[in-house]
């Protein structure tokens, strides 16, 4: 048995209550990966004390620097992929194809705030008046409190990290209890490539424990959370409240559409990744289907076949589709939406029960489920599910195909299957999303571009790409007026 810690104040400590939790292999449930702290509001309180020390020193290092660090940090990912990946099915589920596109994307992350410690621009802008300079540059903001679900449990960490300690922040990281260990190791490699060593801080342990003492922090003026609508809720009454600054990333019920002039094959290949890939459980997994009346029955016919032929296992074994669900109680919600489903006469075409049988009888696996006949404004075709369940509904056109997408509350990612290019456009243009894929599924986002929805999927900001460093950065304005004399604006020239 291992026992893990948190990093607080430049050292591996055990939290001060001394309580642990544990971390199992959701494949295999009598493999435990270790023992965590428990940590209470004092461990999150002395980590932010070292911490607000961490920014001052942090912010001192000229940001070219600190991009040479994050460089180094991509360096250090790239020779432990392996390694990390497989940690991380371990703790996560997922097959190793999918951890090590999870360890891509934070080496992608990496590299991409390397090269942004020379760009941290500002603009410099006539002045109205003469012999007056105007100009905005950034300044960094202080201690960020990241909050991070367990989906990614390595390259959301580093959307959420590697920005702010680019931008001369400092960081507490709180993983989500089911995979602490991805991020004990990030921490690690942060530390060996120079990031300061009170910059950043890991504490453990429960999100109405943890999270919420970090996140009501006063001294922690950054909260950076992904994770479910509800809690995000929480999170941003006591953001709003203290008047943090707040970037959210919640639920999605995202759709795939395919019209009757697609690619079929290519649309078939697409669901199927974007459905059934890390079990569903994806922000931007595809949780509806929606498909025009011309191809729907042959198409689902194909896709019921090939759903059910997916290969479910432990993620480290070769060959393996689809891992498990990620505990007990994420297996016991998905059963019960099949309920939902079925009490609503929805049509159960394959799945729909635990998968069981030899090893899999050792994890949480579930069936892909698809439910056809479903209707807009089911709930099934509402809510998230964040399992291995997908929602068909027909339509006769492509207005109706983009009036059922926009018809809920989140607004994640959307795809549409078509060699339409005029309705190509139409859907970028009216699909109410964050992104949206043409001929790709609802998966599948780079590192370098800004990711994150609209509606009640965030709160206006993103993650990802260039975007997020103005989220980790506050805008300064200077103006130097070196013209002798009181210059009075809006009135001397007007
Ligand atoms: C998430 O779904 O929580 O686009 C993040 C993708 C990944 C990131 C997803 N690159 O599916």
């Amino acid at each position: 048995m291992t026992d893990f810690q948190n990093y607080i104040a430049g050292q591996w400590v055990a939290s001060s209550s001394g309580a642990w939790f544990e971390n199992r292999n959701p494949a295999d449930t009598s493999d435990l990966i270790g023992r965590f702290p428990r940590s209470s509001a004092d461990d999150v309180n002395r980590a932010v004390a070292s911490a607000a020390k961490g920014f001052a020193a942090w912010k001192a290092v000229p940001a070219p620097a600190r991009g040479d660090v994050l460089r180094r940090v991509g360096d250090i990912l790239t020779a432990r992929k392996e390694e990390l990946a497989d940690l991380m099915t371990r703790e996560m589920g997922k097959p190793l194809a999918e951890t090590r596109g999870d360890v891509q994307e934070g080496i992608d992350t990496a590299y991409y705030a390397g090269t942004m410690g020379r760009q941290l621009f500002g603009k410099t802008v006539p002045s109205e008046l003469n012999n007056k300079w105007a100009m905005s540059f950034r300044r960094p903001i202080g201690v960020c409190g990241l909050v991070t679900p367990f989906n990614f449990p390595l390259a959301i960490p580093t959307w959420k990290s590697f920005p702010a300690l680019l931008c001369g922040n400092s960081v507490v990281f709180k993983p989500a209890e089911d995979v602490p260990h991805t991020v004990a190791v990030l921490v690690e490699i942060l530390l060996e490539a120079g990031v300061h060593p009170e910059a950043v801080q890991l504490v453990h342990g429960l999100g109405e424990e943890v999270g919420a003492a970090l996140v009501s922090h006063p001294d922690v003026p950054v909260i950076s959370f992904t994770g479910s609508t509800a809690t995000g809720s929480i999170i941003g009454e006591t953001c709003g409240r203290m008047h943090k600054r707040l970037s959210l990333e919640m639920g999605g019920k995202n759709a795939q559409i395919v019209l009757d002039d697609a690619n079929l094959d290519l649309a078939l290949e697409g669901v199927l990744w974007g459905a059934f890939g890390t079990t569903g459980q994806r922000c931007t997994a595809t949780s509806r289907l929606i498909l025009q009346d011309g191809i729907h029955d042959r198409f689902l016919d194909r896709l019921v076949a090939a759903a059910s032929k997916l290969r479910l296992g432990d993620g480290r074994q070769a060959g393996i589709d689809v891992g498990p669900v990620i505990h007990a109680e994420s297996l016991a919600n998905v059963e019960r939406y099949v309920d939902i489903g079925r009490a609503a006469g929805n049509s159960l075409s394959t799945g729909g029960a635990r998968a069981t049988g030899g090893d899999l009888d050792k994890g949480w696996f579930f069936q892909p489920t698809i439910f056809a006949g479903v209707k807009q404004g089911d709930r099934l075709e509402q809510e998230e599910i964040f399992g291995p369940v997908l929602s068909v509904i027909r339509v006769s056109d492509a207005d109706e195909a983009f009036r059922v997408n926009n018809g809920v509350k989140y607004g994640l990612s959307s795809s549409l299957y078509t060699s339409n290019v005029n309705l190509a456009f139409r859907a970028l243009n009216e699909l109410d999303n964050g992104i949206t894929y043409v001929n790709a599924p609802t998966i599948g986002a780079e590192a370098h571009m800004p990711f994150g929805g609209v509606k009640q999927t965030g709160n206006g900001h993103r993650e990802g790409g260039w975007e997020v460093y103005d989220f980790y950065s506050e805008t300064k304005v200077g103006y130097v007026d070196y013209s002798g004399r009181l210059q009075r604006a809006q009135i001397d020239n007007y």
